[in-house]
């Protein structure tokens, strides 16, 4: 099997193999569908189209994968070269047999594509599906009309309206692949298919296919994601294209989908869904410091603490395979902790989320010990005990003693001077902090605090580890709170004073529901518990929080906080609570007065924006777009407002910086500037 000729024009290529040509695309680094590539593609195809010693044609992909999607850089700018939805009606009209050969992620446009092939292969390792949803947008390349003309209602509004991939073999069990092939062998193996089907007519288009309505199951799939997907535009778009394939033509479909799709395109949640898109890829990037830095091998990791944080945290690294060694003071402590671990990994495992043999696999990497001298083999160390600046620079002395030399120790304070911590070793520029969020094991978000002499090489290596255990990481300077907590703040105090001046929590916290949080700060508090920080000194009232906490009223776990909660915490507005805060307001001399939603928004949500002005113009974050990545993953921002960064530009700064005037806060100068949107 001999290439006669090969042909180059920018990114596509093509080999003509006896009578089969095989085009192929070469755009680093996920080759997606720009213009060059579109525009090559086309012109091949036709070539071999028009070619009559062709008798059949192989697209594939050189690199790591196969088209990951349409180039989301080009989504906004006027359009050049050929649509992507007429490239793929290009394809599928060809009267020369198309074969699509997958490897990697056929996503996106990358999966419309394959789509309009008349038939697909793909590598077992491969994986496809329509995450657009995911960028607030719908498969607008034919994929919401071919997708369920070929897997049914059921798989293709699993696929479109959640996003998720599927692998090769799910996708050939459901009939969107043809053949699973060999990994390493897929030139070779589709060569050989298109050699089988070359001849075969009529050639299957999926256009040509008949998809019957299937009312029950979209009435499951809403009753099953509903909830989850309240607030967002376009999965409710993808059902209606999804729909239209069932009841109308082919054609008539299309026009459906495509003015679904510019609906999307040209609406507000898109815009911040891509934003957040690139966001989270910039925050991997640390300016000042070298892609190439070399990186400290991470073999074993200690963590100190077996309680929700430390366990949970421990869970990361056993899940990606890097064994642990974790630390408690007593043994019914360390016991309880690890029992919790292995619980979360066999329910996981009961739901089908894990494979069954994954909570051995994962307990089987992880070592008990009571004994602190135990990390001296680890290459991290995470301490995850209470906050505490005493037992922690207690823990970090010890550390210095015990830790090999170049393993990297963290803490996970959330609140505390990384600084202060490192200053009692003798190794500073191996500090920093890793601030998980909780749960740890589920929580996306993870900040880096880098203090101020954390080396290069540490920030780099635990950046790199933070992708290895699916986090997205993201670089803050060392100031109360870092990025997220500290912007928290000023939100707390605003809610707290709101409430004095004549709010009630349901109020506050239905305007940040409404607004898209998945909860209010006071539904947050009952969650997290009142009680945080009052058993210090229980004698102290000094605000509403501090009398509830002294009744007894420490959140849902007591049945009562700033809500009453029946068995299955369901909330319900507490009489006592309004008579706790009638009290306060006498006794401060408070008159309540009527409060709107808009003095809520300004006061709890620009006051947040405007601490996130200040964190930037300390330089206590890279850029804006990372305090939304912190947001979006830390404190479930609405996905679709991008950000609190992002949202304030697009609500317009000079209406942000109006409502902060109208309530006395200081603007803090980037709001004015611009420099708080870069
Ligand atoms: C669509 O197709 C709509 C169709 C309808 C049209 C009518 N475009 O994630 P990584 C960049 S919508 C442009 O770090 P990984 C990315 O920014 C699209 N750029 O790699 C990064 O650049 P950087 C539907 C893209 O191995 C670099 O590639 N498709 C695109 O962890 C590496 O990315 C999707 O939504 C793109 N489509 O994961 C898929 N994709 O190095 C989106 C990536 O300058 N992509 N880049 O920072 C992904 O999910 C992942 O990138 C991945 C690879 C799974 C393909």
């Amino acid at each position: 099997m001999t290439s006669h000729s090969i042909e180059r024009s920018g990114p596509i290529r093509t080999e003509r193999e006896g009578d089969i040509l095989v085009i192929v695309a070469d755009s680093p680094p996920v080759n997606a569908l720009g213009a060059a590539v579109r525009d090559g593609l086309e012109a091949a195809v036709k070539a071999g189209v028009a070619d009559s010693s062709i008798s059949a044609i192989v697209i594939r992909c050189d690199g790591r994968t196969f088209f990951a999607g349409a180039d989301i850089g080009e989504f906004g700018k006027p359009l050049q070269g050929i649509p992507l939805p007429t490239l793929v009606d290009v394809i599928e009209a060809s009267p020369t047999p198309v074969i699509a050969a997958i490897h990697g992620t056929a996503l996106g446009g990358g999966c419309e594509v394959a789509l309009g092939c008349h038939y697909r292969v793909a590598v077992p390792s491969a994986k496809l599906g329509t995450p657009e949803v995911k960028l607030g947008l719908l498969p607008g390349a034919g994929g919401t009309q071919r997708l369920p003309r070929l897997v049914g209602v059921k798989a293709a509004l699993e696929m479109i309206v959640l996003g998720n991939p599927v692998s090769a073999q799910a996708a050939a069990d459901m009939g969107l692949v043809d053949k699973v092939v060999g990994e390493d062998t897929l030139a070779a193996d589709a060569l050989a298919f298109a050699r089988e089907v070359a001849g075969k007519r009529p050639i299957p288009r999926v256009r040509d296919r008949l998809v019957a309505p299937d009312p029950a199951a979209i009435e499951a799939f809403r009753k099953t994601h509903g909830r989850k997907l309240r607030g967002f535009d376009a999965p409710e778009a993808c059902i209606t294209c999804v729909v239209a394939a069932t009841e109308q033509s082919f054609e008539d479909g299309l026009a459906v989908e495509r003015e679904q799709f510019m609906a999307l395109m040209n609406g507000t949640q898109s815009a911040a869904q891509r934003h957040l898109f690139f966001a989270e890829r910039k925050a991997a990037k640390i300016d000042d410091i070298d892609a190439a830095t070399p990186l400290r091998p991470i073999k074993r990791v200690g963590v100190i603490g077996a309680g929700t944080m430390g366990g949970g945290i421990a869970m990361n690294f056993l899940s990606a395979g890097v064994p642990v060694t974790i630390v408690e003071m007593q043994q019914e402590a360390l016991d309880r902790g690890t029992g919790v671990m292995r619980r979360n990994y066999e329910a996981s495992a009961a739901k089908g989320r894990l494979p069954a043999d994954a909570p051995d696999k994962a307990m089987g990497l992880l070592s008990p010990t009571l004994s602190l001298d135990d990390l001296g083999d680890c290459d991290l160390i995470i301490e995850a005990v209470y906050e505490d600046m005493g037992v922690k620079k207690d823990i970090f002395t010890r550390l210095d003693a015990i830790a090999k030399p170049g393993a990297i120790l963290a803490s996970n304070t959330s609140y505390l001077n990384i600084d202060e911590i490192a200053a009692v070793t003798k190794r500073t520029g191996d500090v920093l902090g890793m601030h998980f969020f909780s749960p740890a094991n589920v929580m996306k978000l993870l900040e880096v605090v880098r203090g101020r002499q954390t080396a290069p090489d540490v920030l780099a290596t635990v950046m790199a580890l933070a992708k290895k255990i699916r986090k997205v990481a993201v670089v803050a300077g060392v100031c109360d709170g870092f990025i997220g907590n500290r912007m928290l703040m000023p939100r707390q105090v605003e809610a707290n004073k709101l409430l004095m001046e004549g709010a009630t929590p349901e109020q506050i916290d239905r305007v940040h529901v409404a607004f898209g949080m998945p909860m209010g700060p006071f539904q947050m508090a009952d969650l997290a518990g009142v009680d945080i920080g009052w058993h210090r000194d229980p004698g102290r009232i000094e605000n509403i929080r501090d009398a509830l906490a002294a009744e007894g009223r420490w959140g849902q776990k007591k049945g009562a906080g700033f809500y009453d909660y029946d068995e299955k915490r369901n909330p319900t507005p507490s009489p006592r609570v309004a008579e706790i805060i009638d009290d306060f307001r006498a006794k401060e001399g408070a008159t309540p007065r009527a409060i709107s939603d808009d003095e809520i928004v300004a006061r709890t949500l620009y006051t947040m924006v405007n601490e996130g002005a200040l964190i930037l113009e300390e330089g206590m974050a890279q850029r804006a777009s990372d305090i939304d990545v912190v947001w979006v993953y830390g404190y479930g921002w609405p996905v679709y407002r991008g950000g609190p960064m992002f949202w304030a530009q697009s609500e317009g700064a000079e209406k942000v910086i109006a409502g902060l005037e109208r309530y006395g806060f200081p603007v803090a100068k980037g709001l004015k500037t611009g420099e708080a949107f870069k």
